[in-house]
């Protein structure tokens, strides 16, 4: 989808919107389900990038101590837990720049996302910058999903990240997509952008070939000690809009309301869930901060008639099928 349709429906009264979307969405998920994803931290803080909204840079002051990476079998322990409780994906979060083929690290990793994918949830990593050695690893490891976020427009990122670039993540994607993973990429909207900004991630992320298996979108949990601490939050009809567009550039997404549900009321996460959302992130702690309480969210989505959508037991990485070259509007 392109910028000026998006800005067209962006204009639009806010039912009109939020009804085009609902229909979309009813066309392409008439299931009433919430896909449910747990993610671990599994390598916390010291972070060598610069990212401006991010606990984990080892640039500044926050709360978050460097550690090291977990134990193997403390993260098979999670990964447990989460099929127990309910999750269908578990994601393992790493801040490091990027992984390296070759490495003691890498290799580690490896060897953790072979015993993880045994468990037979759908397996999602987000460790940084990839090639194309690595993305095929990682494949044949049995990840089934690459976290890797756009998080804003080319133009904005350059106020938020100077360690690395745009075109850097849109490679790390393009090797992604190469090596059959599903691609995962979304965005931040708080950071300062405008809604031209907004926009032009979302006509990015649209104009992937095949258009990413899921698309997180995240409210900025401002950080003390981060360049972004005193950023005003984001307002919820403005959240509402931009899940509602998700839903219609990206179809067969799984759009994911992400970080900064712990703010949000339960009216305002219906709303989104009405608009297009169908996949939130489970459990008590996202990577460094805190998400509801499982049993609340659970409460919530039976209140609703949800249902936590069931296990992708073929672990079939949807989207991946189409091997046809990423072709991203910036590439
Ligand atoms: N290091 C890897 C990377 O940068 O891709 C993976 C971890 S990083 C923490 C994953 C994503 O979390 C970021 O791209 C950003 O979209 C989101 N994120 C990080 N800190 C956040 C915050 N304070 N509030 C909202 N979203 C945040
Ligand atoms: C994504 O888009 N959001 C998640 C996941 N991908 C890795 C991370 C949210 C992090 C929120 C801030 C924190 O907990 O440190
Ligand atoms: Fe490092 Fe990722 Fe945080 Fe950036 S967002 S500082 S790359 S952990």
């Amino acid at each position: 989808m392109q910028f000026d349709e998006l800005k067209q429906l962006y204009s639009l009264p806010f039912f009109d919107l939020i009804q085009r979307s609902r229909k979309v969405h009813e066309e392409n998920w008439p299931q009433n389900e919430v896909q449910l994803c747990t993610l671990l931290s599994i390598k916390t803080g010291g972070c060598s990038e610069d990212c401006s909204y991010c606990a984990q840079s080892a640039r500044y002051t926050t709360d978050v101590a460097a550690e090291r990476l977990m134990e193997k079998d403390d993260i098979l322990a999670r990964a447990r837990q989460a099929l127990e409780n309910g999750s269908t994906r578990f994601c393992m979060g790493a801040a490091w720049k990027g992984v390296k083929d070759g490495t003691k690290r890498f290799d580690q990793v490896l060897d953790i996302v072979e015993s993880v994918s045994e468990l037979g949830m759908e397996v999602c990593t987000t460790l940084g910058e990839l090639g194309p050695v690595e993305a095929a690893k990682l494949k044949e490891a049995g990840v089934t999903a690459y976290n890797h976020n756009i998080d804003t427009s080319p133009e904005h990122y350059t106020n938020i990240v100077s360690t690395h670039t745009f075109q850097d993540r849109l490679n790390t994607l393009r090797h992604v997509q190469d090596a059959g993973m599903s691609v995962c990429s979304g965005g931040i909207l708080g950071l300062g952008e405008t809604t031209d900004d907004r926009l032009k991630m979302l006509e990015i992320l649209s104009n992937f070939n095949p258009q990413p298996e899921s698309v997180p979108i995240n409210s900025l949990v401002p950080i003390p000690g981060t360049p972004l601490a005193e950023s005003q939050g984001v307002d919820s009809f403005e959240v509402v809009r931009m899940i509602a567009l998700a839903r219609i550039a990206i179809p067969r997404a799984k759009v994911r309301l992400s970080a900064g549900r712990k703010q949000m009321s339960e009216e305002l996460q219906t709303l989104c869930f009405f608009a297009g959302a169908n996949s939130i992130f489970y459990g008590d702690k996202l990577l460094t901060t805190g998400n509801p309480q499982s049993q609340a969210d659970l409460a919530l989505l039976k209140k609703l008639g949800l249902e936590p959508q069931k296990p992708n037991r073929a672990l079939a990485a949807p989207g991946a099928e189409d091997t046809r070259p990423l072709t991203p509007a910036l590439a």
